[in-house]
């Protein structure tokens, strides 16, 4: 038995020894020292041997046991740390390799303007709100003197939604102006608002004409507020914007919610008023519209005209983002075309 014991133990060391992986061994264990493997076959029959030969053959057959279990626990540790060096190198990351550089977005050219229009008006104490995009004919149209026959309307045709089998009660705004209204039905005197949005019109397009565009409406309501305050706070923006060196020229210009009503020009920066392209060759680039709020505006809202006075203005930001940038097609701003919309880094 003990050269059967012998037998066993070189065949297993042998068979040990061409084992590449746990798995195999596994197996190995099950086969020679497992509940049923074959040296656990042999030890049962040492009951079976008489008492003179059991002390020798127990004794050997410990020392075979022993043995399997050292070497098979050896093989384990050293297929253990084959298999994890094999993962680490898997898993190895080559930190020296140049990193993919991530797609990075940025402002579109209008929301860079806007930024800088309402900054320049916030720095003057003014607050930033906002209105609806799609808006009652009465904000629009009605409370800023354009009754339905008035030929302001042919100016600032737009969308017209239906309402409740109504056509024509709600549009796409034309303008921000309505905010003047929707502001003082809300509020007090002292008023001192900026209201940044989109607009809509029914527009031939071309170079400086879009259908949907955006305008920033400005807003000062108080007692005693002139036309000298007005002239003096659109300077400073001017020149907050185009250059401390700015001239500014305040032409009459019609809107029926102001009176007098202006338009505003800064003298061509390109040019320095002496004529080019940029300017048409007038010297002057127009930059708003503006004006004294009509009485009648005021007292629609129940302010006192002969108590509060104020003024309102009205920009187009993509037109003073052409000016500053030199793009010459408004176009440009939403077509999605990012060769253009790239160089506003
Ligand atoms: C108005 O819309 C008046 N609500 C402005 C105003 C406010 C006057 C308060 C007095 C007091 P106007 O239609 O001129 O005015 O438009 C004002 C600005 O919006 C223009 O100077 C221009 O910059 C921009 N704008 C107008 N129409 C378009 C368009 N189709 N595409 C791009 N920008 C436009």
């Amino acid at each position: 038995m003990i050269d059967q014991l012998n037998k066993l133990r070189d065949e297993a060391l042998a068979e040990l020894s061409s084992i590449h992986d746990l798995g195999e061994l596994e197996v190995w264990r099950v086969k020679y020292l497992g509940k049923k493997g074959a040296l656990t076959a042999m030890l049962r029959q040492l009951g079976t041997l008489s008492p003179e030969e059991r002390p020798a053959v127990g004794q050997a057959a410990n020392q075979v046991k022993a043995r399997l279990e050292s070497q098979f626990a050896e093989k384990e540790a050293e297929l253990q740390q084959a298999a994890r060096a094999l993962a680490m190198e898997r898993e190895r990351v080559d930190v020296t390799l140049p990193g993919r550089p991530l797609a990075l977005g940025q402002l579109h050219p209008t929301t860079r303007v806007l930024k800088e229009i309402l900054d320049a008006f916030v720095t003057m104490g003014f607050q930033v709100v906002e209105g609806p995009e799609v808006e009652w004919d009465y904000y629009n149209f009605e409370a800023l003197n354009i009754p339905k026959d008035h030929p302001a309307r042919d100016m600032w045709d737009t969308f017209y939604v239906s309402m409740d089998g109504k056509p024509g009660e709600m549009l796409l705004r034309t303008h921000t102006s309505p905010n003047q209204v929707r502001v003082m039905e809300k509020t007090r005197p002292p008023v001192r608002v900026i209201v940044p949005g989109k607009c809509y019109r029914y527009e031939a397009i071309d170079p400086s004409h879009e259908s949907m565009f955006y305008q920033v409406e400005g807003l000062a309501i108080d007692e005693n507020i002139t036309f000298a305050d007005m002239k003096g706070t659109l300077s400073a923006f001017a020149r907050m914007l185009f250059g401390q060196d700015r001239k500014v020229r305040f032409r009459c210009d019609y809107f029926p919610f102001v009176e007098p009503g202006v338009d505003m020009s800064i003298d061509c920066y390109v040019c320095k008023g002496a004529g080019c392209r940029l300017c048409g060759s007038t010297g002057w680039l127009e930059i708003m519209g503006a004006g004294m709020v009509h009485p009648k505006e005021l007292e629609r809202v129940g302010y006192d005209p002969s108590v509060y006075s104020g003024f309102a203005f009205g920009l187009g930001p993509e037109r003073i983002a052409m000016l500053k940038s030199g793009i010459d097609d408004i176009r440009l701003f939403y077509s999605n075309d990012l060769r253009f919309l790239r160089q506003f880094r």
